[in-house]
């Protein structure tokens, strides 16, 4: 394919007859451009990575059926434990919500006919499966065993081969965020069609603006943490070594001042999507537009400065605890305010139960219950009794689980029509989220009560007697891993044979559905026009112009 100049407006130029009528699937495997590729490159390979960890996972729970450590061995279960963890973040979470729904949606939502930097935009794509190859090769050397968190003195002393491959995979993952910060901030700032002012753009827009900012302010801080425990693991340096002159603390702050951010890295897209599915299946205008992005932009600004909760019996001093404890908690003001405003959307609504919305609606609940868990964890004095057990496990799954896993399924029922042209079948749908719903809820509600009755994480083995909590739990992962099933089926049957979609299955308003599913090579013949808000629903005008193909 000839690289050619895309213009950022006007209309499509003679470079049509240069790109091929409509991408091969083999197109998919190569360096190629289009933003549109890309998102799907991205959310492909992100599922299969959440394949191997939920299949990690699924081994790991195995494990903890019994209270002894019987199944495999407590190294090999440390070393699954990291990688589940690791490639859950990294290889699954953040890459199918900004690289996947972000590249995939943001330039078809603004009027766009690509990225602003189309070529970075591969790079960065294709840093990512180097950095796969790397977490997994890892485990022909024993795998890292020192936990997603990676604490020093724990990571220079465990399969240091493994450990600093893993370093090398997560620093390549945080420099393809840093690439795909700077193309969003860049495209949606000026490539927006000119008419579209900033009142008018989608929420998702606004959530990947957030995102952005905040992934381009704190990645490159976890990046120097990770070149100093490499420097530490293999040329003998001592930034971390206590008895040496280190100091193992410095690694924790480097560490959480990205990793806090990153819990917001991954669910602010997620909350983008939110905005979309829910008005779009009830038929009202969004509740409370200008709120919803004011508080993508709140979370992204004080969401920079609570990360020492994670660290509150690290030794902090108690005005420490006190000031982390009070900003932790202001985050919690701008989330319930999305959640109210999806709330009062879906209040009257004429509400289509498709699956999209009701992993939407499944969220809106699995949700709470983990904001709840989170708050009470971000208080010093709750937290300094249940940090490192299982409670903390239950909250970071129902905010993980139920919240970014729940809107990246909302998200693909949601937009498949538009990417593959094919609707997927309603009656899976629900079967799967039936599934999943019951599934989680299984796994982890139980995690609460071992978690305040002192269970451990991060063990391979535990004391007798949480052991039916345990085995509820490990049901629970089963039911989990085949809640998949009806979902690959779907997919891929539907893929191929699945009816047609046509432009606008959902009547929604957003840009993207003004153009054929799948969209054109360049998106349109010719650039649409902005003539309504992107949620104006049950407003004659607006239905009236969005009905099509
Ligand atoms: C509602 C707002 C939230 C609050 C108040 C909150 C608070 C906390 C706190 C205080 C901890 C530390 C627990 C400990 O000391 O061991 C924690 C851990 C964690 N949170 Fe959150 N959180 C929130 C939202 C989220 C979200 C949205 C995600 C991800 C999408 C998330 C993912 C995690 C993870 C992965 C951990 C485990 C960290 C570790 O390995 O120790 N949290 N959270
Ligand atoms: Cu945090």
């Amino acid at each position: 394919m000839a690289q050619v100049q895309i213009p950022a407006t006007g209309d499509l130029p003679v470079v049509a007859t240069q790109h091929p009528k409509a991408w091969k699937w083999y197109h998919y495997f190569t360096f190629n451009t289009d933003h549109k590729v890309i998102g799907i490159q991205y959310l492909v390979f992100s599922f299969i990575f959440y394949l191997i960890a939920g299949l990690m996972a699924v081994v790991m729970r195995t494990e903890l059926y019994t209270p002894d450590p019987d199944v495999i061995d407590p190294n090999l279960y440390n070393a699954l434990l990291t990688n589940h963890g690791t490639i859950m973040i990294f290889g699954w979470v953040v890459p199918a919500a900004i690289g996947g729904f972000g590249n995939y949606l943001v330039p078809l939502m603004i009027g766009a006919r690509d990225m602003a930097f189309p070529r970075l935009n591969a790079l960065a794509f294709w840093m990512l499966p180097p950095a796969g190859l790397l977490l997994l090769g890892s485990f022909l050397f024993g795998g890292a065993q020192a936990g997603w968190t990676s604490y020093p003195p724990l990571s220079l002393i465990t399969a240091p081969t493994a450990q600093s491959m893993w370093c090398l995979s997560i620093i390549l993952a945080g420099t393809s965020s840093i690439l795909g910060a700077v193309n969003f901030i860049v495209t949606i700032v000026k490539m927006r069609v000119p008419s579209m002012p900033w009142d008018k753009m989608p929420l998702f827009c606004w959530a990947m603006m957030a995102t952005s900012i905040l992934s381009l302010l704190s990645t490159p801080v976890l990046a120097i943490g990770l070149i100093l425990l490499l420097f530490d693991i293999n040329f003998g340096t001592s930034f971390y070594k206590p008895d040496a002159g280190g100091n193992v603390i410095i690694y924790q702050h480097l560490f959480w001042f990205y990793s806090h951010p990153a819990v917001y890295l991954m669910i602010l897209p997620i909350f983008g999507i939110m905005s979309e599915v829910i008005p779009v299946h009830a038929r009202k205008p969004i509740f409370g537009y200008k709120a919803i992005l004011g508080s993508s932009m709140v979370i992204c600004f004080v969401g920079l400065f609570v990360w020492v909760h994670h660290m509150f019996t690290s030794g902090t001093p108690p005005w420490m605890r006190m000031f982390f404890t009070i900003s932790t908690l202001i985050v919690a003001v701008p989330t319930g305010v999305k959640i109210f405003s999806w709330t009062a959307t879906l209040w009257g609504g004429k509400i289509r139960y498709t699956s999209a919305m009701l992993f939407a609606m499944g969220l809106l609940i699995m949700f709470v219950i983990g904001g709840l868990s989170g708050v009470t964890l971000g208080t010093a004095p709750v937290d300094v009794h249940v940090h490192d057990t299982y409670y903390v496990v239950a909250h970071f799954h129902y905010v993980l689980f139920g919240g970014s896993v729940f809107g990246l399924y909302a998200g693909i029922y949601h937009w498949f029509p538009k990417m593959t042209g094919r609707m997927l079948n309603e009656t899976l749908g629900k079967i799967h989220f039936l599934l999943t719903i019951i599934g989680a809820n299984i796994t982890f509600l139980p995690m609460h009560v071992l978690g305040t009755q002192g269970m451990p994480r991060r063990v391979a083995m535990y004391d007798p007697q949480f052991a039916t909590l345990n085995q509820i739990c490990t049901i629970g992962a089963y039911i989990l891993a085949f809640s998949v099933v009806p979902f690959l089926i779907n997919v891929i049957w539907s893929w191929r044979w699945g009816p047609k979609a046509g432009g606008n299955p959902w009547r929604a308003l957003t840009l993207e559905w003004t153009t054929d599913s799948p969209p054109l090579i360049e998106n349109w013949e010719r650039l649409p026009v902005v003539t309504h808000g992107p949620y104006d629903y049950g407003m004659h005008h607006a239905e009236a112009t969005s009905v099509q193909g």
